[in-house]
């Protein structure tokens, strides 16, 4: 179909190209200031209601949301710009029709091409912090062997032959070294549980069959956290708890010894023993 005629290309001002450029300038100057923002605050990224996690693995995993979020802020708000710039500019002025056109090749080359190029990044930054966290240290400072079951969870050191039961009512402590990393074995006994500690910003199902293993490492400074199943796992699901408890390294390896070869169920006797002043359950 032919395009009807174009009206008001014969009416085209001088000052245009000018007034052009300067738009162009203002909107390279704008976001020129807005990567320097991001680039300056990336020293103190903002949480964006996000936790940043009391472990390694969980700043990690803070960083990629974080990342996330900065990334979606920038398309957001230069998608809204253009909008505004396109509403603003080519506001209805006069009865005059604009140019007529149906494709605008480049364009549509350029907003397909855009969002897959921001989907790759983001995908790349993505496998790169999943490696980090599921990377395993070559010499942990402890092992554990975390076993779920209904309706409690087993903590086993395997070196140290120590076990901290606890089910139902009575909460486990998991203790481990603050500042330092530990290597978690994780199974389950019978159906799917969810090792998760909210404040270390990590999750893991517990699946039948399946052993799977990751790294912890605490903050330095030590804490006591609370911890809980995450998935529906029968009638006290809702009594599946457990503390983790951080030890100064000093005091973690003191604590290690003194109940080499012991068995615990339930709270933390073993603790209060050991004169930390961390109370649980
Ligand atoms: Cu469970």
């Amino acid at each position: 179909m032919k395009p009807p005629p174009d009206r008001t290309g014969a009416q085209a001002p001088t000052a245009r190209p000018e007034k052009r450029s300067r738009a162009k300038r203002r909107l390279t100057g704008g976001l020129g200031l807005l990567a320097l923002t991001i680039l300056l605050g990336g020293c103190n990224v903002p949480a964006f209601w996000g936790y940043k996690g009391d472990t390694t693995q969980g700043h990690d995993e803070f960083k990629m949301y974080a990342f996330t979020v900065i990334a979606g802020i920038v398309v957001g708000g230069f998608v809204t710009l253009l909008i505004l710039w396109a509403v603003i500019r080519y506001r209805r002025r006069n009865d005059a029709i604009p140019r007529q056109f149906q494709y605008h090749g480049p364009v549509e080359v350029l907003y397909t091409i855009i969002p897959v190029v921001i989907v790759l990044v983001i995908f790349g930054f993505t496998v790169a912090s999943e490696n980090n966290i599921d990377a395993l240290a070559p010499n942990p400072a402890v092992e554990v062997k975390v076993t779920a079951f209904q309706w409690g969870w087993e903590f086993q050191y395997p070196s140290q032959n120590i076990v901290v039961l606890g089910h139902t009512t009575q909460n486990p402590d998991l203790v481990l070294p603050a500042g330092q990393t530990a290597q978690i074995t994780l199974v389950t006994q019978d159906v799917i549980h969810g090792f998760y500690v909210p404040a270390f910003n990590f999750s893991r199902y517990a699946q039948p069959g399946v052993t799977n293993q990751f790294d912890l490492t605490p903050i330095a400074k030590p804490g006591d956290y609370r911890a809980q199943c995450t998935q529906l796992c029968g009638l006290y699901h809702a009594l599946m708890f457990f503390h983790v408890t951080t030890l100064p390294p000093a005091q973690f390896q003191a604590w290690l010894q003194r109940n080499s070869g012991k068995s615990f169920i339930g709270s933390s006797s073993h603790l209060a023993a050991s004169g930390t002043g961390v109370s649980s359950s």
